[in-house]
């Protein structure tokens, strides 16, 4: 039984309902703050900082467009096909289609292509995440430890030596990269898997023990962001955040000077092992060490 309407009373609950939803979308979007809207255009994505990023940035939007032509024209055909063919009295049954080779030629054939073009923007993407070049401009040697990092200027300090910083899991990190620079992250890791990313740069690698993983980066903007551990690698993985601030190159330079004067220099970069372990603040039972 379906409900009976007389056609003007029908017409107007219709008017209704769209002024409804058209008004309520309005509400939703008008209540968004600019911000919020400027989000929803770049799908969710940071703005991206650096020059790789705009690769990724492609493959998310155009795959997301890809999403949605796709869905468009699926939904289309099942409401389509549900509506044109559907069972118009009650003693007579549509016509029942078994075969239609056309069509299954081209819904294997369409998914085909689909996953074909995918693959090829994918491996594009890929290659200009993984592009090493020969000469970058700053070498930096990166820890992921349980549950921090420890950041090496390498042989950026008086005399070839590697000013560095340590974070512990109650202190964190800052990482300062000059903007403007080819900058190589050669990403080590004491214990367990861990993964870089400094997400406004809009690519990541994982960090691997026993092995060398490079990543290079040239940003491209000023300002203060935020980098990660996106590898779950145990109970303070939560804390394994670290600040990031792209300066001028002299403001860089000013940077490794004041590390230098701090004492925070080595000879070598300090690549885990054993010094992980006696890090002040990671360990509870040291108290004072860490200030
Ligand atoms: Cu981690």
């Amino acid at each position: 039984m379906s409900l009976q309407l007389p056609s003007r009373a029908a017409a107007s609950v219709k008017t209704g309902a769209r002024a409804a939803v058209l008004g309520l979308g309005l509400l939703a979007l008008g209540a968004c703050s600019a911000e919020d809207k400027d989000q929803l255009g770049r799908l969710a994505m940071p703005i991206p900082a650096s020059e790789q990023a705009p690769a990724t940035y492609d493959l998310w939007k155009w795959a997301w467009v890809a999403a949605m032509v796709t869905g468009v024209i699926v939904w289309g055909l099942l409401f389509f096909a549900a509506w044109r063919y559907r069972r118009r009295s009650t003693n007579l049954v549509p016509v029942q289609t078994r075969y239609n080779l056309p069509l299954e030629i081209f819904y294997t054939v369409a998914p085909i292509l689909m996953v074909i073009v995918f693959f090829f923007h994918t491996v594009q993407t890929q290659n200009v995440m993984t592009e090493i070049k020969d000469d970058p401009d700053v070498t930096i040697d990166v820890v992921g430890q349980q549950w921090s990092w420890t950041f090496n200027y390498t042989e950026q300090g008086e005399g070839g030596q590697t000013p560095y910083t340590v974070g512990t899991t109650n202190d964190r990190p800052t990482l300062v990269l000059p903007v403007d620079q080819t900058v190589a992250f050669q990403l080590h890791s004491p214990d367990v898997i861990h993964s870089f990313s400094i997400d406004v740069f809009l690519t990541k690698l994982d960090i691997i023990p026993g092995r060398v993983n490079v990543l290079q980066v040239t940003p491209t903007r000023i300002g203060d962001f935020r980098g990660k551990c996106f590898e779950f690698c145990g109970a303070y993985h939560s804390r394994m955040i670290f600040d990031v601030k792209v300066v001028s190159a002299a403001d860089y330079q000013a940077y490794l000077a004041e590390l230098q004067e701090k004492g925070n220099v080595a000879p070598a970069p300090l690549l885990g092992g054993s010094a992980v372990n006696t890090q002040p603040g990671l360990n509870t039972d040291a108290e004072g060490e860490h200030s």
